[in-house]
């Protein structure tokens, strides 16, 4: 990795004024939510030292100070003022009602909070779950979903382990994170009810100084390029001229498509971008419309 202490000056993050201190950007310390995390921010061109992966690091080349925490305790050092902003799962921010501010989706780290009884239990709906107490890290998430379907059963908050309260006797039900279902499968568990949907988010402290306001917006800007550059692909094609309208039709781009005369009498070349959603669709109308040569590459920054 650089360490290049005099970052070239095209690449350093104007600080509104020289005395503003970085902004604090709380992340994950150990988990799920760190590597990506830190990979956002060095995909946004911000360079610091991984080695100095403890509590604190500064940034060599923007305004910005990263601090390492339970994941829990993020939305209340932002809601505190102690970080400026984090990253942090939909599912802690909604868990621990903090008055924080969402920034942003970020995308990463999706997973469900999903209620899950003992596969040999009959479940025919929700009237299955009265009567049960259910183990959960989540209990002001469970309790509100328990609410709004007017089914009584009792919580049981435990912080970890939640897959095994069944087995031990500690409870009849779980309410715990699911991504592949590996672990439910595991502990003999049947996933019967989805109650949240989450996926990490940017979070700030609301009323933030426009001195800080001014650096989240230009950390804002970046992650939106590079969260934007991870949905599209570029794509290079050659068609025949006569297949140009319905191919530029197929491929509108960011604007209209870039088309340009190949040497081969006839034919061009066609450049433009693709939405990683609609890509195969994309790329069988293409093919049926007469492209060629068709070649995908993938985008690093996009700025719309
Ligand atoms: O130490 P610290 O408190 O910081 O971390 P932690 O152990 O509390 O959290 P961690 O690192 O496990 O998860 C951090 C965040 O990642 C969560 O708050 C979610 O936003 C997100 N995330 C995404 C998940 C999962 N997927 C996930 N599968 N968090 C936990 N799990 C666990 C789940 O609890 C269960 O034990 O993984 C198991 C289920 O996985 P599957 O794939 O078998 O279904
Ligand atoms: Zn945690």
């Amino acid at each position: 990795m650089q360490t290049t202490l005099h970052p070239t000056p095209a690449r350093v993050f104007m600080n509104p004024t020289p005395m503003t201190p970085p902004l604090r950007l709380a992340l994950q310390k150990s988990g799920r939510l760190s590597e990506a995390s830190v990979r956002l921010i060095e995909a946004c061109g911000i360079r610091f030292s991984r080695a100095n992966h403890r509590l604190r690091a500064l940034t060599d080349n923007f305004p910005l100070e990263l601090l390492y925490l339970r994941d829990d305790d993020i939305p209340g050092y932002v809601a505190d003022g102690v970080a400026d902003a984090g990253i942090v799962g939909e599912n802690v921010v909604a868990e621990k009602r903090k008055p924080v501010a969402t920034l942003e989706r970020l995308g990463f780290a999706r997973c469900r909070l999903s209620i899950a009884l003992p596969r040999s239990d009959a479940y025919e709906g929700l009237g299955d779950l009265h009567g049960r107490h259910i183990a959960t890290s989540y209990p002001n998430l469970l309790s509100d979903f328990l609410a709004e379907h007017d089914i009584e059963a009792s919580i049981h908050e435990i912080s970890g382990s939640v897959e095994i309260a069944p087995s031990i006797g500690l409870a009849d039900a779980v309410c715990d994170l699911v991504s592949s279902g590996s672990t439910l499968l595991s502990n003999g568990l049947k996933e019967v009810e989805t109650i949240f949907r989450s996926e990490a988010l940017l979070i700030a402290h609301p009323g933030l100084a426009p001195d800080r306001t001014a650096i989240l917006d230009a950390l804002r800007f970046r992650i939106r390029s590079v969260l934007q550059a991870q949905s599209f692909k570029y794509i290079l094609l050659n068609a025949p001229n006569d297949a140009l309208d319905r191919v530029t039709e197929i491929l509108p781009g960011m604007k209209s498509p870039t088309v340009m005369p190949l040497a081969e009498e006839g034919w061009s070349s066609v450049h433009s971008v693709v939405n990683e959603n609609d890509f195969w669709e994309v790329i069988e109308s293409l093919r049926a419309a007469g492209a060629q040569g068709i070649l995908v590459v993938p985008i690093e920054k996009m700025i719309l």
